[in-house]
Formats: structure tokens, C-alpha cells, sequence
């Protein structure tokens, strides 16, 4: 079954932006999952996403666990390592950092990860992850001791490229907690020349931004940072509003 990335490729198609909620298992208070999944279901949220850059031992499968209990949106796996992977989410989003240089991004997690993938069910789904600068020395930067990239024609290049290569979906990352979110013309020229479903995230944290994301081409749109300093950001992406 690949509902997961069919739904988005359909979505997509319908022209129906869909917006995943990202919880960092490092930064979320687990006891308030039932508070925060009512407010994600109350506002135009389609999926959560579960990941971070360092997540203790356990914690992601403890949190997965949690949220499956809390709600039907499908939870996608997003993970910094290996260490993040939980059997019981509904897709995996098989990050290969397509704008590093760094081959324990490229293929040594993925290497580390395929014993655990044996032995699930686990929708994987391979994702070209494109690091963006973000005019922010981010936690993805440090870990993954790769530079960001900032040449549109690059940026563009490496996006189709991983079509090329049989990637499904398209990150473009500008770091949790970016200054600077993907600018409107990097999601237009990665959309105009890649037939792939685009992700979008990093230092969104306005309805102005969202929106700006989704009219340039962003299919799906990430935010974490603005939820976990203020739940009330929901309220303004109240289903009500669309
Ligand atoms: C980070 O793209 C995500 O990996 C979301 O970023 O936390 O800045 O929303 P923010």
C-alpha cells in the first residue's frame, strides 16, 4: 500500500495544499498530546509529522504510540537519524540530503535503517531533502555538517536530479526555525521544472507565509517552530478560514 504518497501525489493534482504539523519528540510535552492533537484537529492540519535533529533513545516510538492512540491523521516519520523510526507510524519520508556532501546522509542512515525496515510495514517513501539557506546556522546544519544552498539554478539542479534518480517527493528545507522561510521564486522554479510532489518548510510562521508557499507551489507545507512557542497559532489556521 502506498496510501500515504499517493494521497499527496492526488492532492496534489486537485491543487488541495495540505499541511503537516511537525512535533520534535526533543521538544513536545508528551502528557499534553491530547490538548495539542484537538487544536491540530480543529485547524486545516492533514498530517503530523515526527521528527528532530537529536531525539533521545525511545522517545519517537514512545510519541508515535501516543499520537496514534490521539488521532486518525496519517503520522509520518520524519527523522534526524536512524535512531527515529517507530513501527507504528503510517510512513516513513526516506530523507537522502541530495544538497550535502555528506555520505552519512547520503546512504550510511539509510544503510543503518534497512534491518529495522525489514521487519515493518512501514510505507517508505524516498525524499530528496534539499537544505536551503535560511540566514540561520540551524540545528540541521550542525548535525548534518553540510552548507545550505542559495543558488536558485542549484537548488533547481539537485530538485530535478533526484527525479531523475526515482525520488517521489521534494523537500525544501530552510531549517527549523529559519529567519528566512524557502523564497516564493525557489518553489516556483523547483515547481516549473519538477513532476514531483513539493514539501516545504522551515520559519513559516504566519498565515501569510503558508499562503505565499502554496500560491509559488508547495503541495505540502511544514510547521513546527510556530506551534510549540504558541498553540494559538492554530486558531489562525482554523478550518473556518480556509
Ligand atoms: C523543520 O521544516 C521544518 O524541519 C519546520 O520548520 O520549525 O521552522 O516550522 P519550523
Amino acid at each position: 500500500m502506498k496510501e500515504i504518497l499517493n494521497n499527496i501525489i492526488l492532492s496534489s493534482k486537485l491543487k488541495k495544499p495540505l499541511l503537516a504539523i511537525l512535533i520534535d519528540p526533543d521538544k513536545f510535552n508528551i502528557n499534553n498530546t491530547s490538548q495539542f492533537i484537538d487544536k491540530a484537529h480543529k485547524s486545516r492540519a492533514t498530517h503530523i509529522f515526527v521528527g528532530g535533529s537529536t531525539v533521545k533513545k525511545n522517545e519517537t516510538q514512545e510519541l508515535v504510540l501516543v499520537l496514534k492512540k490521539h488521532t486518525q491523521l496519517p503520522v509520518v516519520l520524519f527523522p534526524g537519524d536512524v535512531s527515529q523510526l517507530a513501527k507504528t507510524a503510517d510512513a516513513l519520508l526516506y530523507l537522502v540530503l541530495v544538497s550535502g556532501r555528506n555520505p552519512e546522509y547520503l546512504i550510511e542512515q539509510q544503510i543503518k535503517s534497512v534491518p529495522f525496515l525489514r521487519s515493518t510495514a512501514l510505507e517508505v517513501i524516498p525524499t530528496g531533502y534539499i537544505l536551503i539557506d535560511g540566514k540561520k546556522h540551524t540545528a540541521t546544519q550542525k548535525v548534518t555538517n553540510t552548507k545550505p544552498l542559495d543558488s536558485v539554478s542549484e537548488i533547481v539542479d539537485t530538485a530535478k536530479a533526484s527525479e531523475y534518480l526515482g525520488y517521489k517527493l521534494i523537500y525544501l528545507e530552510a531549517g527549523s526555525g529559519a529567519k528566512q522561510e524557502v523564497s516564493a521564486n525557489i518553489i516556483k522554479a523547483v515547481k516549473k521544472d519538477v513532476n514531483l510532489p513539493l514539501i516545504v518548510g522551515g520559519g513559516i510562521r504566519n498565515k501569510k507565509q503558508l499562503e505565499t508557499a502554496y500560491n509559488a507551489g508547495a503541495d505540502v507545507v511544514v510547521i513546527g517552530t510556530a506551534f510549540e512557542e504558541d498553540e494559538s497559532f492554530f486558531n489562525d489556521l482554523s478550518k473556518n478560514l480556509v
